[in-house]
């Protein structure tokens, strides 16, 4: 029988019949099997003698299917790797991934420019109380410049805020006697306000200097530091008088354009100069309400839209794209 099976598993062609094979002798009712079964009717002496000599054939056998087994398994790799031919040239399956939202993205930009400069991030709520967003920001309850904002109202004194300063005056309160106050503030705003170039939603980031002997002329050289470093070495400022009742005094600040270098174009109307900022040394008014002695200390606040910056950098016509979330807009950044 041993020599009948190792003949037969080296005739073996394939797997399914070395399978077969290892069955026929050594499954439940295989042949061996059988041979081991009958052991009983052998008499005391014999069966040992039969035992040993019943291992040793299986052991055998069980090395003759394995030894065959993987010779095929070779046999069968080799003649695939010969037939199998694989196009390194073909272009992969691409996976669609998304990027970060361009609010996002000029956000953290105007961040890390800075953060470069020593400017620390606050962030707080967006429901604010009128005493934060209104009355600390030199806006008493019958400020004209309320109504501008005319705002999204929970209760009297509860509100969305018309801007990020209320942070500051936040900071400022809690930081108190503490100088300097260097932070940056990014967030959500709202406002009653909406057209092609005006959401009713809209992101600022507004930034606030307060140590002793701030001057305009440091207000000036961080924005002209910010405004190199955000489009182009090349920039030049320019500051506009201006009003905010936060601000004394206020200036709005144009860069030199910077599509056409200053010659006239449409984005700049013709002018050479973009507006893209608001600033202004802060009001003292402000200054005693958030807990500084305007006689000590001095500082300068600036603030912008992220999504006017965005729309200018890129030449984005309509804001209302930046909230579509449109896939072939948003891909585009
Ligand atoms: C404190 C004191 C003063 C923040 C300032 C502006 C000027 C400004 C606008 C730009 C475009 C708002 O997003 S926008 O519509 N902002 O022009 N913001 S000064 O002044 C502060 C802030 C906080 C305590």
């Amino acid at each position: 029988m041993e020599q009948e099976a190792l003949a037969a598993i080296e005739a073996c062609r394939n797997r399914e019949e070395l399978l077969a094979l290892r069955v026929t002798y050594l499954g439940k009712k295989g042949s061996l099997t059988a041979v081991s079964r009958g052991m009983g009717s052998l008499s005391p002496e014999e069966r040992p003698v039969m035992g040993q000599l019943v291992n040793i054939v299986k052991d055998k056998m069980e090395a003759a299917f394995a030894t065959k087994l993987s010779r095929l398994d070779a046999a069968l790799l080799q003649a695939r790797l010969a037939e199998e031919k694989i196009d390194i040239t073909l272009p992969g399956k691409v996976f669609p991934s998304g990027s970060r939202h361009i609010i996002t993205q000029v956000r953290e930009e105007i961040e890390d420019i800075f953060l470069g400069l020593g400017y620390v991030i606050a962030e707080g709520p967006q429901v604010e109380l009128d005493k934060y967003n209104f009355e600390a920001m030199n806006m008493p309850s019958d400020h004209p410049a309320r109504a501008m904002q005319d705002s999204f109202y929970f209760s009297d004194s509860v509100l969305l805020r018309t801007h990020t300063s209320p942070m500051q005056a936040r900071t400022m309160e809690k930081m108190a006697p503490q100088l300097p106050v260097k932070i940056i503030c990014p967030g959500v705003v709202y406002r009653r306000d909406e057209d092609a170039t005006h959401s009713p939603m809209f992101h600022q980031i507004e930034l606030l200097l307060v140590d002793k002997e701030v001057t305009m002329a440091d207000l000036k050289g961080t924005i002209l530091s910010f405004v190199r470093a955000m489009f182009g070495r090349e920039r030049e400022i320019r500051l506009r008088p201006s009003y905010f009742p936060f601000t004394e005094p206020s200036a709005e600040v144009d860069i030199s354009c910077f599509v056409c270098e200053g010659k006239g174009c449409s984005l700049c109307k013709n002018t050479g100069w973009i507006e893209i900022l608001g600033s202004g040394m802060v009001h003292p008014q402000v200054l005693k309400y958030c807990g500084y002695d305007p006689a000590e200390v001095s500082g300068f606040a600036a603030g912008m839209g992220l999504e006017r910056i965005s729309m200018l950098k890129y030449g984005i016509k309509d804001i209302r794209l930046l909230f579509d979330n449109d896939v072939r807009f948003l891909a585009q950044f």
